[in-house]
């Protein structure tokens, strides 16, 4: 059954063609010059995709001849092709690719090359990935390295299997079979995390539990490093702070104490015996309730050197979180700049500190964190949310892309002009040689990985763009549905949905910069109205603030003042409430439901029109997909089907809580003309 497992790395047969005969000439055998774990696995890539692609052998062979695929790194290449290879080869870091069509002892020959074997690996996926997409073959010379070092996914999974803001099934990690069985699971993860250039992954919730430091636990947590070397991906852990007590039996965890530092120095020796190159912590501390250093009157930067000490021997890093808000704050917004620009200079330097992509939450949009860009001292790496919590969960088709685009393209203004997150995250802008990307997890157990079928392409999109971030999300989702779904008439359709479908949501849940007004805790459907959370901070009332005069949050310096915390060119940009662009008018202004739009609406007409705009897109989307029936087989034809009426009824719940509930508030009539709330 087409049940999606195999998602973007099908090896589809390529349809009868020219195309088809070409590259059965051009591909006739494959050489390679070693046999490391991870040649292994480019070997067994090879073997697995070309036969299946190609529909005919395509055995190793000995020497070279005309059909010769060549996949080896530099140094095991015989000196003919190493001469031919050099000088593109000196160009990539240590784990980039070459693909090159050439002539060598008067054969054609493909090349695939790299400094080490892992860029071999990066670049036999490129080129499986060239002929799914069924592009051209003949006169490759394309070398490519990532701009990214570390290219993480962050899984929120708790060791009971329960995954927090999971919507995949539970788990991937059956951590009671491990660490005796390898379950094949762990070995595709691996393929298609390398596929896409991931390197890295953080096991664990942030939301930790010490059990997992434990003796017993990291036997499990090698088996699973174990798996994932070949493909070039290491494993970290969430460690959570007060894991010397829970686990080590201490009376503290205070940063400063010599038996906690202690005790963090041996944990780190006993990690490292085990799994040589173990990454690094990632943390959350001080933040909903998870312990930190604050407990003991000492700052994030006492209790990241602390880890980042303990780690530094081995090459290890901390990765700290700044995601921190206090229900006293006057606006949620300010306080990870207020808390962290404070330590900017006294953090170790193997430690990273990690930021969420927006102020807040993850919202549908959100202006890029201010902090992005004022830490200038500090390496900084943005984390982006792959699995849906606030725009639609496991149920709704949004491909993610554009968002994370738009954040890695917004200009800080940090450093002047073209001081953009992506030459925060990239380490250009500020020459930090510690760099990294992060995104949390949209994966589980389910048969197709992510649950929504669509949720795939967010994975693929991450990781392409934690590669490259100057990919275009066009290029990528094409990439990814011709991969996906085969290359055929389907394919600008299927992209027209993807593009569209980020802004879609955004009207049908949070147009014009509304944000947080989710239900609390679930942060599912509507709830404008809810004020009875235990945190004020996680009221939608808090974030909204309706009255009878408007509608939107005050942070500029009349109000919260949240807006400061930007560079003055950014402030310049939303400050003046005629002149800020609707995406995030409400986001920074309070606005009378009178206020004229840039579309010449009155806010309020234009709130009705945005809700509406929403949910007429998702219904374009059903129509665009029925339109493309025949080319999809009809297990994910049904399934993306049923999705999508659910998201029709769902963003029509959307409009109609929401517009019904302010107009209690604005006392303002929806516009006639548009559908009116059932
Ligand atoms: O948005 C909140 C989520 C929590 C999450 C937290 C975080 C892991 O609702 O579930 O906890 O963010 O990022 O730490």
């Amino acid at each position: 059954a087409e049940d999606g497992y195999k998602m973007w790395l099908r090896y589809a047969p390529i349809p009868t063609s020219t195309l088809l005969q070409q590259y059965r000439r051009q591909i006739t055998g494959i050489i390679i010059y070693g046999n490391s774990p991870t040649l292994r696995a480019a070997r067994e890539e090879l073997n697995t995709a070309l036969p299946a692609m190609l529909q005919s052998p395509i055995p190793e062979i000995k020497t070279l001849r005309n059909g010769a695929l060549i996949a080896s790194p530099l140094s095991s290449l015989p000196s003919a092709l190493k001469s031919i290879a050099i000088k593109e080869v000196q160009q990539l870091d240590s784990t980039g690719y070459l693909l090159l069509s050439t002539t060598a002892n008067g054969k054609q020959i493909t090349l695939i090359t790299a400094k080490d074997d892992i860029g071999v690996l990066y670049g036999v996926f490129a080129l499986l990935r060239k002929i799914q997409t069924q592009q051209n073959i003949l006169q490759l010379k394309e070398w490519s390295s990532p701009k990214i070092k570390l290219r993480l996914l962050n899984h929120w999974d708790n060791l009971n299997r329960y995954v927090e803001r999971g919507y995949a099934g539970i788990s991937i990690w059956n951590w009671h079979t491990l660490p005796s069985y390898i379950d094949q699971r762990y070995i595709d993860y691996a393929r298609f995390n390398a596929s896409i250039g991931i390197n890295g992954t953080v096991l664990n919730n942030v939301n930790a539990n010490a059990t997992v430091l434990t003796s017993e636990w990291l036997l499990k947590v090698a088996a699973i490093a174990n798996t994932l070397r070949p493909y070039g991906i290491k494993v970290f852990l969430s460690a959570r702070f007060s894991a010397p007590i829970e686990i080590g039996h201490l009376s503290t965890a205070d940063p400063l104490n010599d038996s906690v530092r202690a005790w963090w120095q041996q944990k780190a020796k006993e990690i490292y015996q085990l799994i040589p190159d173990f990454g690094g912590f990632l943390v959350k501390a001080n933040s909903e309730g998870q312990p930190g250093p604050q407990s003991y009157h000492r700052t994030h930067a006492d209790g990241a050197n602390l880890l980042a000490d303990a780690l530094a021997p081995y090459g290890g890093i901390v990765m700290w979180r700044a995601f921190v808000y206090d229900p006293k704050a006057t606006d949620r917004f300010k306080q990870a700049y207020e808390e962290f620009t404070p330590l900017d200079g006294s953090f170790h330097s193997n430690v990273m500190v990690q930021v969420k992509n927006g102020p807040i939450d993850f919202q549908p949009r959100e202006p890029f964190s201010p902090l992005l860009g004022a830490m200038p001292k500090t390496p900084l790496l943005p984390e982006f949310q792959l699995t849906q919590e606030y725009l639609g969960q496991g149920t709704h088709l949004v491909y993610m892309s554009p968002l994370f685009r738009e954040v890695l393209q917004s200009d800080t203004y940090s450093n002047g002009p073209h001081s953009t997150v992506a030459a925060i995250a990239d380490g250009s802008l500020l020459h930090h040689q510690l760099t990294a990307i992060a995104g949390v997890s949209n994966i589980g157990n389910e048969r197709n990985w992510t649950g929504h079928p669509f949720g795939q392409a967010n994975w693929y999109a991450f990781g392409r763009l934690a590669w490259d971030h100057s990919l275009s999300s066009e290029n990528i989702g094409k990439e990814w549905i011709q991969q996906t779904f085969g290359c055929n008439q389907a394919t600008d359709t299927i992209l027209s949905m993807m593009m569209g479908s980020r802004e879609t949501l955004v009207n049908y849940m949070t147009p014009l910069g509304l944000h947080h007004i989710m239900g609390n805790g679930h942060h599912y459907g509507p709830a404008p109205w809810s004020n009875h959370a235990p945190r004020a901070d996680w009221d939608p009332v808090y974030y909204h603030r309706a009255d009878s005069n408007g509608i939107g949050f005050d942070r500029t310096a009349t109000g919260s003042g949240a807006l400061l915390q930007y560079q003055p060119a950014v402030q310049q940009l939303y400050a003046d409430s005629n002149k800020c662009e609707d995406k995030f008018l409400l986001w920074f202004h309070h606005v009378s439901w009178q206020h004229r739009m840039h579309s010449g609406r009155t806010l309020w007409q234009e709130l009705c029109f945005k809700y509406n705009e929403g949910v007429m897109g998702v219904r374009h989307m059903q129509q665009q997909w029925n339109n493309i029936k025949q080319y999809i087989n009809q297990e994910q034809f049904h399934q993306v089907s049923q999705l999508l009426a659910l998201q029709e009824q769902e963003a029509v719940w959307w409009r109609d809580a929401c517009l019904s509930y302010f107009s209690t508030i604005s006392r303002l009539a929806i516009p006639v003309g548009m559908e009116q709330p059932a």
